[in-house]
């Protein structure tokens, strides 16, 4: 296994010293390590991976230097236009270092949203001319490694990628959390969320913990699964999957239950759920600050006003709450409100180290979900 802090050390010594990206579970370690240890100004966790492509080019433009974006392989699809409209040799050849989770590597079990993605991932690099290495998970042939990629990229001044398998970087955990002093957890939330809907209110949840509690939620109530679609993937599109419903069954009543890190991903998106203004759809965003489900890295979630964002792309209704309290008073009032509404819910980081996942597939909760729906 290879060391964060040495892996950090090495890359700086060759002048790879500035990080842009969007966490992953799998680069949880290396990541919480540059979190910890690269000055401010030299790493930026971007609101998604193209974002994370262009910050490092404009880096380099400004600096000569090779910078490093990582990603979990899901994020591929949000670089792929930077990365060929941009940083490609026929365009203006910029170099970056990628650095690449692969969940769903064939033949090591994953989630049903990772297995195709693991599947085409060497593919999709090979069809956009990205050359790759798989790192070593040995340290000395690792370093090994880097040296012919750093000395490829210098040669092309192109991107080049490391993917990086489950279990390639020893432990390092986050010393810079996130410590917030608000008084509910997420699933403090969505349990109080759920107990207090009124009627068949129809949820989307966003990727990540939040669709793995709702759903554990539902199964310690007793209660079907069947309103409920989880959003396992896709991370910054429940809005718009909630938008779809909202307007295609507009006598029903639909809450999108958002991240804050999946709001910033794709935050576009608000603008059009003001302008499509479905008065069936309650948008509530559960910011706890960070990339929470994989590993707690930060984001800008408590540093910006969500509620007037949102009110200033047209939703007609946004409020802040802190507390059970206010959260109660809010959800029993929100239904007699005319949407687009948000509703923001601070809460702390963390999560059950026994949290399971949903034991149900994907297509399965589709289904019963589109039948509960269209009967
Ligand atoms: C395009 C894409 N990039 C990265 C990921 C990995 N990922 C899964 S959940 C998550 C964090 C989501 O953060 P947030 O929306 O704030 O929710 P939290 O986990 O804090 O509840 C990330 C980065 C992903 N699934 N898809």
């Amino acid at each position: 296994m290879i060391n964060p802090a040495s892996f950090f050390n090495w890359l700086k010594e060759n002048k790879v010293d500035f990080y842009s990206g969007v966490p992953d579970s799998l680069l949880k370690d290396i990541c919480a390590y540059i979190t910890d240890n690269a000055p401010k100004t030299n790493h930026i966790i971007a609101a998604n991976e193209g974002n994370a492509i262009a910050l490092a080019a404009g880096y380099h433009m400004g600096t000569g230097n090779t910078p490093l974006v990582y990603m979990q392989n899901s994020g591929i699809g949000n670089a792929v236009n930077p990365l060929l409209s941009l940083t490609d040799k026929k365009v203006y050849n910029i170099p970056v270092l990628l650095m690449i989770g692969w969940r769903g590597e064939p033949g090591i079990k994953d989630e049903p949203q990772h297995v195709t993605q693991g599947e085409v991932t060497l593919d999709l690099l090979d069809a956009m001319h990205i050359p790759y290495a798989i790192l070593s998970v040995e340290e000395d042939k690792a370093y090994e490694e880097l040296i012919i990629v750093l000395n490829k990229i210098k040669e092309t001044n192109a991107p080049h990628a490391l993917i990086i398998k489950k279990g390639t970087f020893e432990k390092y955990n986050l010393k810079e959390g996130i410590i917030n002093s608000c008084e509910l957890s997420r699933e403090d939330a969505i349990l109080q969320i759920v107990k207090q809907l009124k009627g068949d209110v129809i949820i989307v949840s966003t990727t990540g913990k939040t669709s793995r509690e709702l759903f554990e939620i539902r199964e310690q109530l007793n209660q079907p699964h069947h309103s409920d679609f989880l959003t396992v993937g896709s991370m910054g599109h429940s809005s718009q999957i909630a938008l779809g419903l909202a307007i295609s069954q507009p006598e029903k009543n639909f809450i999108c239950l958002d991240g804050d890190g999946a709001l910033l991903m794709h935050m576009g998106a608000l603008a059009i759920v003001g302008a499509a203004a479905p008065e069936n759809l309650v948008h509530i965003i559960i910011n706890n600050g960070a990339h929470e489900s994989v590993g707690g890295q930060p984001t800008v979630g408590f540093n910006i006003n969500i509620p007037q964002i949102a009110l200033a792309n047209g939703y007609k209704y946004a409020q802040s709450v802190f507390t059970a309290t206010e959260l109660d008073n809010v959800l029993n009032s929100i239904s007699d409100v005319q949407g687009p509404s948000l509703l923001e819910i601070k809460v702390k980081v963390g999560s059950r180290d026994n949290l399971g996942r949903p034991t149900i597939l994907p297509v399965d909760n589709k289904i019963g979900f589109m039948n509960f729906l269209i009967k």
